[in-house]
């Protein structure tokens, strides 16, 4: 019924020969009827990029940065990193274990968490292998391929605490082991600090119940410490007296230094930011005032500045940022940009509110080594040449 009408008003539209009118007689023509669950619209095509491996069940793929607006990544878009799949978990048979060195031993269905009291929070989940090629190896041509293992959502669930509280924990615990229920049972070992006061069992994302992709039906949420802790599909939590040593603490997610020695648990994701217009496949086809913006975020609290540089680092202005503004959440800047045709080294610099700034990506090698492919925070530039053309100034 519906594509009989557009056809129709097309044939109308060419026989007038004025698109003005042809378009308002189309505006009057039924459009489609309701609908069950929302679809975006057929002319909006961005997707997650996918990086093509031979095992999709153990690959990554990442947000369109470029293609979102504000701060909150729709569920849809959000970027995935599994192990071993995504598992297909009814809820009301899922349950969650938390036992060890405990008082009282829990096991809580679905519904036993959602009557718990609860929070919402707006929190970024970054891969602590985000932006890895960025160390030298090999880099993404655009900021999607290059630093889209990093997303925003607003995630609903029990504050950690208030568990732990009730399980009751023995002297001697220090540490969680979160356990998923995917093929590979994958587990972190989660250390009992103060910052985790900010962790919850999330079963909301963004309204709804999370995506399967993320973890439904529960995951683990440790706001601002590397995505590899927030244990997916979580069924257990084992509290004990030390970590596990498990695959991803030790070969994977850890930083080898310059003296062999390898830098663990480094689970906070440190201030970053990057420029995601103009960025990295771009092309401005003339001289004209351009907004520039990006998103800047930090594991360690709220961001406080974003300083932007158009000469390679030689003089920096302070970029305009978007409130609120929420602790370990992106945090949308903003910069009006006159381009004249010239070429151009952009990079955006991030400060947070403990006073770390941003590290160039020297002062970055010089501390760590280039031996590593995580937890590069280094500040980022896109090179503009004097065509329009706007490339990786690092791949
Ligand atoms: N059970 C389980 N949890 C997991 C993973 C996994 O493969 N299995 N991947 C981890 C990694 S490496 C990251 S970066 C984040 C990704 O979360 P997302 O797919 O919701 O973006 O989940 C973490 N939690
Ligand atoms: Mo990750």
């Amino acid at each position: 019924m519906a594509k009989t009408s557009r056809r129709q008003a097309l044939r109308l539209g060419a026989a007038l020969g004025s698109g003005a009118l042809a378009q308002g007689e189309e505006a009057r023509l039924l459009g489609t009827p309701l609908g069950p669950y929302g679809e975006r619209s057929r002319h909006v095509t961005s997707v997650r990029t996918m990086r093509q491996t031979r095992t999709p069940e153990a690959g990554s793929s990442a947000t369109p940065l470029a293609e979102t607006y504000g701060i909150i990544t729709p569920s849809a878009l959000h970027y995935e990193r599994h192990h071993a799949g995504i598992p297909d978990i009814d809820p009301a048979t899922h349950t969650l274990t938390i036992h060890g060195l405990v008082e009282r031993p829990l096991v809580l269905t679905m519904a036993e968490l959602r009557r718990l009291p609860s929070v919402s929070r707006i929190h970024f989940l970054e891969c602590g292998g985000n932006s890895g090629g960025e160390w030298g190896a090999k880099t993404g041509p655009d900021v999607q391929r290059s630093y889209g293992l990093a997303s925003c959502s607003e995630w609903t669930g029990v504050p950690l605490r208030l568990l732990l509280e009730e399980v009751g924990l023995k002297p001697k615990a220090s540490w969680l082991i979160a356990e998923g229920a995917d093929a590979c049972r994958m587990q972190r070992s989660v250390p009992i600090v103060a910052a985790l006061d900010d962790a919850m069992l999330a079963y909301g994302q963004n309204g709804e119940p999370l995506r399967p992709a993320q973890g439904f039906p529960l995951r683990l949420l440790t706001p601002g410490w590397e995505g590899n802790v927030q244990v997916k599909w979580l069924r257990r939590l084992h509290v004990t007296d030390q970590p596990y040593m498990t695959r991803d603490e030790t070969s994977k997610y850890s930083d080898l230094m310059p003296d062999g020695k390898a830098r663990l648990f480094s689970l906070p994701q440190e201030a970053k930011s990057v420029i995601t217009f103009p960025s990295g496949g771009h092309t401005l086809d003339r001289p004209a005032l351009l907004e520039l913006t990006g998103l800047a975020w930090s594991g360690r609290g709220r961001i406080e500045r974003v300083e932007i540089t158009f000469d390679g680092g030689a003089t920096w202005r302070d970029a305009r940022l978007d409130e609120p503004r929420f602790r370990l959440a992106f945090t949308r800047f903003r910069l009006p940009y006159r381009w004249d045709a010239k070429p151009a080294a952009i990079a955006s610099r991030a400060t947070d509110e403990t006073g770390y700034v941003q590290p160039t990506r020297e002062q970055l090698i010089a501390a760590r080594g280039a031996n590593s492919g995580y937890h590069f925070n280094g500040i980022k530039f896109w090179r503009i040449a004097a065509g329009g053309q706007v490339t990786n100034a690092d791949a």
